[in-house]
C-alpha cells in the first residue's frame, strides 16, 4: 500500500471543482487518509516549491500558491502516486492527455487545478509538510479487495 499528497489549487478552488476532482479519486477505488481546507502561507509554500527555486516560474508559482484557499489531501492504495499522475495527466495542458483532469479543465501550464507527488520519497516529504501523523486516518475501506 502506497500514499500520496494531492492538493487542488487555488484556481481548481475557485472554479468549483473540488468534488468533480475528488469523484475521479474516489471512483478509481482509492482510499482517503486525510483532508484540509486551508490557506498556504509564504514559509509553507517555499518549503513545498524548494526544487524549482531559482526558476522562472518559481516567485509567480509561491505567489499563485499562496493567493487563496487549497484543499490538501492524502490518498492511499497500489501504485497510488502513479496512478494519479495518470489521472492527472501532464504539466502542460496542452500535452495532458483527453480524459486526464489537466485536459478536461485546465488552459495554461501556471493554473494546472492540481498538485500530485511525483516519488515515494516526495510523497512522504510532502504528507509531512500538511499533515501530522495523527491526523493521517487509518480505518478499513472495505471495497479494497474489489478494485
Ligand atoms: P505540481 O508539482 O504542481 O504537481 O506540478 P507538476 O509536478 O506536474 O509539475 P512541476 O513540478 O514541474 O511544476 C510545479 C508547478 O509549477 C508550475 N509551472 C511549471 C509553471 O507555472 N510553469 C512552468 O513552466 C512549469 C514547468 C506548474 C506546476
Amino acid at each position: 500500500m502506497e500514499r500520496t499528497f494531492l492538493m487542488i489549487k487555488p484556481d481548481g478552488v475557485q472554479r468549483g471543482l473540488i468534488g468533480e476532482i475528488i469523484s475521479r479519486f474516489e471512483r478509481k477505488g482509492l482510499q482517503l487518509s486525510a483532508a484540509k481546507f486551508m490557506v498556504i502561507d509564504q514559509e509553507l509554500a517555499e518549503s513545498h516549491y524548494e526544487e524549482h527555486k531559482g526558476k522562472g516560474f518559481y516567485e509567480p508559482l509561491l505567489e499563485f500558491i499562496a493567493s487563496g484557499p487549497v484543499f490538501a489531501m492524502v490518498w492511499q492504495g497500489d501504485n497510488v502516486i502513479a496512478l494519479t499522475r495518470a489521472l492527472i495527466g501532464k504539466t502542460d495542458a496542452l500535452e495532458a492527455l483527453p480524459g486526464t483532469i489537466r485536459s478536461d479543465f485546465a488552459v495554461h501550464t501556471n493554473f494546472n487545478l492540481i498538485h500530485g507527488s511525483d516519488s515515494a520519497a516526495n510523497a512522504e516529504r510532502e504528507i509531512g509538510l500538511y499533515f501530522s501523523p495523527s491526523e493521517l486516518v487509518n480505518y478499513e475501506h472495505t471495497i479494497q479487495r474489489w478494485v
